[in-house]
């Protein structure tokens, strides 16, 4: 079935508002297209963090404090890792680690991640289609004061320290993009695509990078709207604002604006960002002023409810 509406995601932030989606649609409609870059290699195991959060999150499996990982965690797996001197910056949880390990064990069994990504939702009783944006490698790399750090190094071992001076994407102008993603955004049943709040040069940049996925974006008869991930010019959670200072950009929506650029029929500024509104709008781009702030289900069902109204009215404008 080709969905109705298709998310384009990072981790923590994104998910929530796809979450909320996923509650104003009916079963089936949503397809959330989940960013790789974070990917990677750990204690010889492939983790991918942002397509496990997005999974967990619809899964209503997700740790609600951290955002990422299992609820009701155990970790004496990494306690035990601990004191044999194991590297521990990384935490993987005790029923976490199974996704990890059985993911590495399919991988390496030459299944694709597209298709156990959907073998676990399945398990895991999901009733949206998660897609990894790409089943081959694209890893996002940062250029800092540090050296070159691979992401999960920069964001977690050095908890986003570092100054940052650039970001790379390595293998994303060769990656072929999700071929349901793609199938999707030529589809005439799609009537919206939406980009989550994530954090737009770490999270969502990685898909844009894409060549094909970001043409299937600019020739899609749905309308495309994004919705700020800053609020009053500060991150709910993460990394963004400081990443933008340092990349020599102005900490505000508006600039988020300005990088989705053309690509772009609808933003979504939070109710603190209404003096923003005329400038976004000079820029060709219809502005919703919402309540971005996702604290709780109502919040994030209540926001989803909004974007799939603006969308529609974009639609049919
Ligand atoms: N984030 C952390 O800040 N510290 C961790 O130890 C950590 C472990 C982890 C394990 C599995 C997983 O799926 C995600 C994990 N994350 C952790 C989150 C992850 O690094 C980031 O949230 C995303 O990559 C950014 O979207």
């Amino acid at each position: 079935m080709s969905p109705r509406v298709l998310a384009l995601c990072g981790g923590v932030g994104g998910a929530k508002l796809a979450l909320g989606l996923a509650r104003r649609l009916p079963p089936g409609a949503l397809a959330v297209l989940v960013n790789t870059g974070d990917d990677f290699t750990h204690l010889g195991l492939h983790v991918s963090p942002d397509v496990d959060t997005v999974l967990y999150t619809l899964a209503g499996l997700a740790n609600q404090t951290q955002g990422w990982g299992l609820e009701g965690e155990s970790w004496a797996f990494m306690t035990a890792l601990a004191r044999l001197g194991g590297e521990d910056w990384f935490r993987l949880g005790d029923a976490d680690l199974a996704t990890h390990v059985e993911r590495t064990r399919r991988l390496a069994a030459g299944e694709t991640l597209t298709h156990i990504t959907a073998a676990f939702a399945a398990a895991l009783g999901v009733n949206q289609t998660i897609l990894p944006m790409s089943d081959d490698p694209v890893r996002t790399m940062l250029e800092t004061e540090m050296g070159t750090l691979a992401f999960q190094d920069y964001f977690v071992r050095h908890r986003a320290a570092p100054r940052v001076r650039a970001i790379r994407y390595d293998g994303a102008a060769t990656a072929r993009p999700s071929a349901r993603a793609l199938a999707a955004l030529a589809s005439p049943e799609l009537e919206l695509v939406v980009i989550c709040p994530s954090n737009p040069w770490l999270s969502v940049a990685p898909l844009l990078s894409m060549p094909a996925l970001r043409a299937a974006l600019d020739a899609t008869r749905a309308p495309v709207v994004a919705v700020s991930p800053l609020i009053a010019g500060q991150a709910v959670k993460g990394p963004t604002a400081k990443l933008m200072a340092e990349l020599g950009l102005a900490v505000n929506a508006a600039t988020v604006a300005d990088y989705y650029g053309g690509l772009l029929d609808g933003y979504v500024l939070d109710e603190a960002d209404a003096a923003l509104a005329p400038t976004v709008a000079r820029r060709g781009c219809a502005v919703e002023l919402a309540a971005t702030l996702m604290t709780d289900l109502p919040t994030r069902e209540a926001l989803a409810a909004h974007v799939l109204a603006f969308g529609a009215r974009l639609a049919s404008g």
